[in-house]
């Protein structure tokens, strides 16, 4: 039996620890860096590896992350970012759901001397002041990289080639790259017309809503290409083609982005044809960025994540397994 007094010793053992250890924080010596991170949801197989990486480099750096999930709400993100600031953490990280209605919140992390690292998503702001750093995918590429497959595959077909493209969240970086990065490369062939673009969410169930509104819509004859702007809308496409008699990747070409372990599988057996990869671990990037931004240390505004492409045309059985 645990004698009460015991118990109210060992609180204040507790309490004294942790006054030490905020102090500690605060003072500059053998600094514990407390980091805010707010993640924009659990919306894809992507976004869940993302999270890991970042959960578990915190960890490995030793730094205190305080995760919070929006579950792609804005207003979640915004209320976690003031929480963020109310407790004075040493460094803010977030991955802005879309671009706009950031400057408030930011603002006030600005005035509160807390720093910003922006991750995977980027924020619209006149105020480059507002974030320290950036890290994410360079998304337009990304696009370029599926329409560079596209006129490739198609070198010898002089068309009309028909798209329908499953796009990501509306006013988010990656959707916004992902379609303008697609049509740039293309607007010099005339051959190739986006039929169908609207938004999935970068979720499977909306890739199977949107599958099914377009063969309501059009004849799976006159679809020559599913361009979808993640790989889980694209699983929810390729469950609607199956039960339709189409066979992806045959009937109708598809390319699908962001190279998760299932779509590498399907593209090994011909039921996806191009792969663009784009890179969920960026945890350990994240921790260095923060670290050096509280030691005092310069950063680079803008860091890029090193990405390839996968497709019919290369060794695809030699594709390492990607962990998720
Ligand atoms: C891209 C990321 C996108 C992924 C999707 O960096 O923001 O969001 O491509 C994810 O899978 O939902």
């Amino acid at each position: 039996m645990v004698r009460p007094i015991r118990i109210v010793v060992g609180i204040l053992c507790l309490l004294t620890v942790f006054a030490c250890s905020r102090g500690r924080r605060n003072s500059g010596e053998d600094k514990l860096i407390v980091l805010g991170y707010s993640q924009l949801g659990d919306e894809s197989t992507w976004r869940t590896r993302n999270s890991l990486s970042i959960t578990e480099a915190a960890k490995e750096a030793g730094i205190k992350i305080m995760f919070e999930d929006a579950m792609q709400y804005q207003a979640n993100q915004i209320k976690a970012l003031r929480s963020f600031i109310a407790y004075k953490v040493d460094v803010i990280a977030f991955s802005p759901l879309v671009e706009t209605g950031w400057d408030t919140v930011l603002g006030e992390a600005k005035a509160a001397g807390i720093p910003v690292i922006l991750v995977d998503r980027m924020i619209h702001t006149k105020d480059e002041s507002l974030y320290a750093c950036a890290l994410s995918s360079d998304f337009t590429l990304e696009g370029r990289r599926a329409g560079e497959f596209l006129i490739k595959k198609y070198k010898n077909d002089p068309g009309p080639i028909n798209i329908v493209e499953m796009a990501g969240t509306a006013k988010s970086t990656p959707a916004i790259g992902r379609y303008e990065g697609f049509r740039e490369v293309l607007s010099a062939y005339p051959k190739f017309k986006v039929i169908f673009s609207e938004d999935g969410d970068f979720m499977a169930s909306k890739g199977r809503e949107l599958m099914q509104k377009v063969l309501t819509r059009y004849d799976p004859k006159d679809i020559d290409v599913i361009y979808s702007h993640n790989d889980d809308m694209t699983f929810g496409a390729i469950e609607v083609l199956r039960e339709a008699g189409i066979k992806p990747g045959k009937d109708i070409a598809i390319i699908s982005v962001d190279a998760t372990q299932r779509s590498i599988n399907y593209l090994k057996v011909g039921m996806i044809n191009c792969v663009i990869e784009c890179n969920p671990n960026s945890g350990p990037q994240v921790m260095e960025l923060a670290r050096k931004i509280v030691a005092g240390e310069p950063v680079s505004k803008r860091t890029y994540i090193e990405e390839t492409t996968f497709d019919e045309f290369g060794a695809v059985d030699a594709i390492p397994n990607r962990g998720y």
